[in-house]
C-alpha cells in the first residue's frame, strides 16, 4: 500500500514535511513523528517540518523551521492530512521537486505527484504508523511513538468514533510497546485551561435548548475577550454538546470581524440526520453528522437551526431517529 513511498524518501536528499493551516494534533503529530524518524533514520539528509507554529496545541509540539525557497524547490515535499491545496499551510510546498500526499480524509483533490490516501483509517498518525511499522525495527523510539498517538487518540477522540477500528487499535498497541505513559498523553491532550474550564460553564449555561433537540450558542467577539478565549479555542468547545441523550443535533457560531464587518462562523454536528447538506447552502460543508458554515448573519444561523429542526421532526416521523 506504501508502494514507491521509501524510495522516493530514500533517493531525496531534502525533505520537506507539510501540513495543513490551524494544525490539530493529528497534523501536528504525523508532522513531528515522520520529521523524528527521517531525522534519525537518514542524519544526512536535510528534513525540516513547515508551517506556523499555531493552531490547537501548538505548545506541545516543537517550533518549526524556517525555510528558504531554494531549499523547497530542491526538495521532496511530503503534505500530511490535508485534503486540499488551498489548506496546505505554506503554499510554497508548490516549489517543491515532487510533491506526496498522505491523508486520511474523504473526497480528496489531487494536488501531488503521487498520493497515499486512506479513507478507511481514522487518523493520519495511523497511516504514517503503519508506513514506520513496515520499515523499522520495533518498537518505535519513545518520543516518535508519543506524536502518533496524540494524533490517533484526538482524531478518534480517545478511540470513541465511528471509524477507530480494529486496526486503528492494533496501530495505538505498536505504539504502546514504547513505554508510553496513557495517563498523562489523555491529561496532556484533554485538560483544559481553568479559563476554558469557565468558559465552557457559559456556553452550557447559556446555549439554547430548543424542544426539537438542536442545542446552540451564539459567542460574540465580547464574550471571548470577556473569557480570554480564541476565535480558534471556542470553535473547540463544541464538544461540550455532545454526549447529552436529548440533543440529536447542536451547533456553535463563533463571531469574527474580518475589516469591520462582522459575522459568524459555525460548526454543526448531529447523532443521525445529515447536516453537511444544509452546512453548503451557508458556505461550508463537510462531513454527513459534523459540518461548518462560513460568514453568516445571525438570521442565517438561525435559518440553519430551524432546518435541523424540520429534518429532525422528519426523521422522527419515518421513524429514523
Ligand atoms: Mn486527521
Amino acid at each position: 500500500m506504501f508502494d514507491g513511498l521509501l524510495h522516493e524518501i530514500e533517493k531525496a536528499p531534502v525533505i520537506c514535511v507539510f501540513r495543513h493551516l490551524i494544525p490539530d494534533a493529528d497534523a501536528l503529530g504525523s508532522q513531528w513523528g515522520l520529521v523524528e524518524w527521517l531525522r534519525l533514520t537518514y542524519p544526512n539528509k536535510r528534513v525540516f517540518a513547515l508551517g506556523k507554529h499555531v493552531g490547537v496545541k501548538p505548545e506541545m509540539f516543537p517550533v518549526p523551521d524556517q525555510v528558504n525557497d531554494d531549499v523547497i524547490s530542491e526538495s521532496l515535499a511530503i503534505v500530511l492530512d490535508t485534503a486540499n491545496a488551498k489548506r496546505v499551510d505554506d503554499q510554497r510546498y508548490q516549489l517543491a521537486k515532487t510533491i506526496i500526499q498522505i491523508d486520511h480524509h474523504p473526497l480528496h483533490e489531487t494536488f501531488g505527484n503521487k498520493k497515499y490516501i486512506f479513507e478507511h483509517r481514522a487518523a493520519t498518525c495511523e497511516i504514517i504508523a503503519e508506513f514506520l511499522e513496515a520499515n523499522v525495527v520495533k518498537p518505535l523510539p519513545k518520543k516518535i511513538a508519543e506524536y502518533l498517538y496524540m494524533g490517533l487518540l484526538t482524531d478518534t477522540l480517545r478511540f470513541s468514533t465511528n471509524n477507530t477500528s480494529a486496526h486503528t487499535l492494533r496501530i495505538a498497541a505498536y505504539l504502546a510497546q514504547s513505554d508510553l505513559n496513557f495517563s498523562k498523553l489523555n491529561e496532556e491532550m484533554f485538560s483544559v485551561s481553568s479559563q476554558e474550564y469557565r468558559f465552557s460553564n457559559y456556553l452550557r449555561t447559556n446555549a439554547v435548548i430548543e424542544p426539537c433537540g438542536v442545542a446552540y450558542s451564539f459567542v460574540t467577539l465580547e464574550t471571548m475577550e470577556e473569557f480570554g478565549v480564541s476565535a480558534n479555542d471556542a470553535k473547540e468547545r463544541i464538544t461540550d454538546f455532545g454526549g447529552v441523550r436529548d440533543f440529536e443535533a447542536w451547533a456553535l457560531f463563533i463571531e469574527h470581524n474580518e475589516n469591520g464587518r462582522r459575522f459568524f462562523n459555525g460548526s454543526l454536528r448531529s447523532k443521525q440526520i445529515a447536516v453537511n447538506d444544509i452546512a453548503q447552502n451557508y458556505r461550508g460543508g463537510g462531513h454527513r453528522n459534523a459540518a461548518a458554515v462560513k460568514e453568516c448573519s445571525k438570521e442565517e444561523a438561525l435559518d440553519i437551526i430551524e432546518k435541523c429542526c424540520l429534518r429532525i421532526k422528519e426523521a422522527k416521523h419515518n421513524d429514523t431517529v
